[in-house]
């Protein structure tokens, strides 16, 4: 009896870990990002950027931010990896869309790429965080920029959103990306959605 009455009580403590899925066309920095996130959050330094190869799986960062378990996936970005997001869609609790801010070459086809994301039924209300990775490189589109391009505005009242600039390789405007992410999933309605449909499974 004690041992159900502790498991339950341990269970109510519980903290409750968020999953955010990070996507994003191949070479926009989203493994190097996960790395970064290990060596600013975890006794365990992730791998240096000179270390990272092409992802082919999935990368997973576990951390603790402000105070709640996080729990971050890169999945592949490559043009035939791009139909695996989706199988993610309905675990994560937001999304972040990592973007090459120097390609300028290649913003359409970001913008492509997440507007196919958003209008699956499975990210509804996830808040979406767009980072403009690579603002280390002189030239880079900036947050303002990518907002035009992307047509982020349009998104409000939907899904929380922001874009923000980071440089993945070496943790610039990351910590601040992190706090959005936890302050803007535990104010969404995202949570619960996500508690409801596993209870119902
Ligand atoms: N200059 C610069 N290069 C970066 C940054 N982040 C990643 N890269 C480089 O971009 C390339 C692709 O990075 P990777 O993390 O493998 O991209 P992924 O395919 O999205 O996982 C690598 O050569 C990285 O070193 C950054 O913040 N600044
Ligand atoms: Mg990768």
């Amino acid at each position: 009896m004690f041992s159900l009455l502790s498991g339950c009580f341990e269970f109510m403590l519980r903290k409750e870990e968020l999953h955010v899925l990070v996507v994003g066309l191949d070479k926009a920095g989203k493994t190097t990002l996960l790395e970064r996130l290990k060596t600013l959050y975890t006794d365990v330094p992730g791998l240096e950027p000179s270390q990272v190869v092409p992802t082919v799986g999935l990368n997973l960062a576990h951390f603790e931010a402000l105070g709640t378990p996080l729990l971050c996936w890169d999945v592949g970005g490559a043009a035939g990896l791009r139909s695996i997001w989706s199988k993610y869609y309905g675990e994560c609790h937001a999304l972040v869309f990592c973007v090459d801010a120097a390609d300028r070459g290649r913003l359409e086809e970001a913008k492509a790429a997440l507007d196919r994301a958003l209008g699956d039924r499975d990210l509804y209300g996830a808040p979406l965080l767009v980072l403009a990775n690579k603002h280390d490189v002189e030239g880079a589109a900036s947050p303002a920029e990518l907002a035009e391009v992307f047509g982020l505005g349009r998104l409000d009242g939907r899904r929380p959103s922001s874009i923000q600039a980071v440089t993945a390789r070496t943790g610039e405007g990351v910590k601040p990306a992190v706090q959005w992410l936890v302050e803007n999933i535990k104010k969404s309605q995202r949570p619960e959605l996500i508690r409801r449909r596993m209870l119902s499974q």
